[in-house]
């Protein structure tokens, strides 16, 4: 099958769905492709928490109804370490922006909705995708789908495939550089049928790891604790991980105890900052994980994917509107200031936040005063809280 389309887009995570939206809104078409089926992406649990700037694209672009209703409005989070709680108010320290806890799985459920009433479309399930002269005027994507080969010129490509994507290996070697820092510790993620332990996010620093308490809805608990990267989730029985995270959490005063309930979904995720640089090859442009992982400390992934597609949006508007070509060659270097960026407080928050292995009894000492200095000095507070809530989108 020969299909022709401006814009081919690899991937229906949020990067590839909301740029299809974004694009479909100012008449551009576009064909999106995604490996899995349509019940697996919706249902991946990944991040949570969308920043301000975030969800005011997602109510622009028409993407609000549901985020509205059932999206959990926070105004803080809480760094908790020796045993005490310590509460960053964000619209006090940034001019009134706050966070939105709602699920990604929700907002990739929220775009494919919205892509199929337009129908536009979207295919589920296509294999062995290939890019062909994405350095040429008509890049192209062959792949085969339920079984048959077929064929999609384009304009453009855009690669929204993720960290395990194919796109950013369709760069022929020697033009990309990539940056990496991994981790030596790791997520273990567990979705749990039971109310939150806290009104807001809960981040802990403690001797046998650190743990996150987040939350999906008033009945939904999601949580995390530090382990070792390559820990297998069969050597976390459920009750290891609630005793553990029991301990990490728990205050000195001892009136502290996380509700416990039925583990819906657990899993092990590896921690690492990626970055590939430029962000683009010719006609190919890559967004989202496609380009960059940061660890998840700072819940910036989602957020950092939805600032990607903007830009790439309003530049492949602008080539279709006026032929302009300068945004579009200007995406990566636009982009890469804010990824920067956030890789930086992605690091940070990491850093202070988790028992590194091999640390001397010195690094202890400091990561315990940077602790203290965050939570108690109000620029420090206040430099958090812009990050966390997000840098504006220039
Ligand atoms: P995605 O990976 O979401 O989407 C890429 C899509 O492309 C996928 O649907 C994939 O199936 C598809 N694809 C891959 N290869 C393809 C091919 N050859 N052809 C067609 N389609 C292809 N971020 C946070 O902020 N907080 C978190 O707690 C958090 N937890 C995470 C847990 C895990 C296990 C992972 C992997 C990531 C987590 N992240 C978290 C980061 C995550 O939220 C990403 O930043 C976000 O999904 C980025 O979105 P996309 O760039 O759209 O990539
Ligand atoms: C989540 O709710 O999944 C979440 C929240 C904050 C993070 C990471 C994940 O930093």
């Amino acid at each position: 099958m020969q299909q022709r389309t401006q814009v081919g887009i690899l991937g229906a995570g949020p990067a590839g769905l909301l740029l299809g939206h974004l694009l479909q809104r100012e008449g551009i078409d576009s064909i999106i492709l995604e490996k899995r089926s349509r019940e697996h992406v919706e249902s991946r649990i990944r991040a949570g928490v969308l920043e301000q700037g975030s969800v005011d694209l997602l109510v622009e672009a028409g993407l609000g109804e549901r985020l509205r209703r059932e999206g959990l409005v926070h105004d803080g989070i809480e760094i908790r370490f020796s045993g005490a709680g310590h509460r960053i108010d964000f619209p006090s320290l940034c001019d009134g922006r706050r966070i939105t806890v709602y699920g990604q799985h929700e907002v990739v459920k929220d775009l494919i909705a919205a892509r199929l009433a337009s129908g536009a479309p979207l295919h589920f399930d296509v294999a062995e995708v290939r890019l062909h002269e994405v350095e040429g005027e008509r890049p192209a994507i062959r792949y085969r789908d339920a079984g048959a080969a077929a064929a999609l010129d384009c304009d453009f490509i855009a690669g929204c495939d993720g960290f395990h994507g194919i796109s950013r290996g369709s760069v022929p070697a020697g033009r990309l550089a990539a940056y990496e820092r991994a981790y030596p510790f790791g997520w273990l993620g567990i979705l749990a049928q039971a109310p939150p332990a806290s009104e807001e996010l809960v981040y802990t620093h403690h001797d046998r790891g650190f743990a996150l308490l987040s939350m999906r809805s008033p009945t939904l608990s999601r949580l995390y604790l530090q382990c070792d990267p390559d820990d297998d989730i069969e050597s976390w029985p459920d009750d290891r991980i609630w005793d553990e995270l029991q301990r990490r959490t728990a205050l000195s005063g001892g009136d502290f105890r996380i509700p416990e309930g039925a583990i819906l979904q657990k899993s092990v995720t590896p921690m690492r900052s990626f970055v590939v640089e430029p962000m683009q090859h010719g006609r190919l442009f890559l967004a989202g994980d496609a380009a960059h992982i940061v660890p998840p400390t700072g819940a910036k992934g989602m957020n950092l994917a939805i600032a990607d597609v903007r830009t790439l949006a309003a530049a492949l508007v602008a080539f279709y509107r006026t032929g302009a070509t300068a945004p579009l060659a200007a995406y990566s270097q636009r982009c890469l200031r804010r990824v920067w960026r956030v890789q930086r407080f992605s690091w940070w928050m990491t850093t202070m936040l988790h028992r590194h292995p091999d640390d001397s009894p010195f690094d202890r000492r400091r990561q315990q005063a940077e602790l203290d200095y965050v939570t108690g000095s109000e620029a420090a507070m206040r430099s958090l809280a812009e990050n966390y809530v997000g840098l504006p989108l220039d």
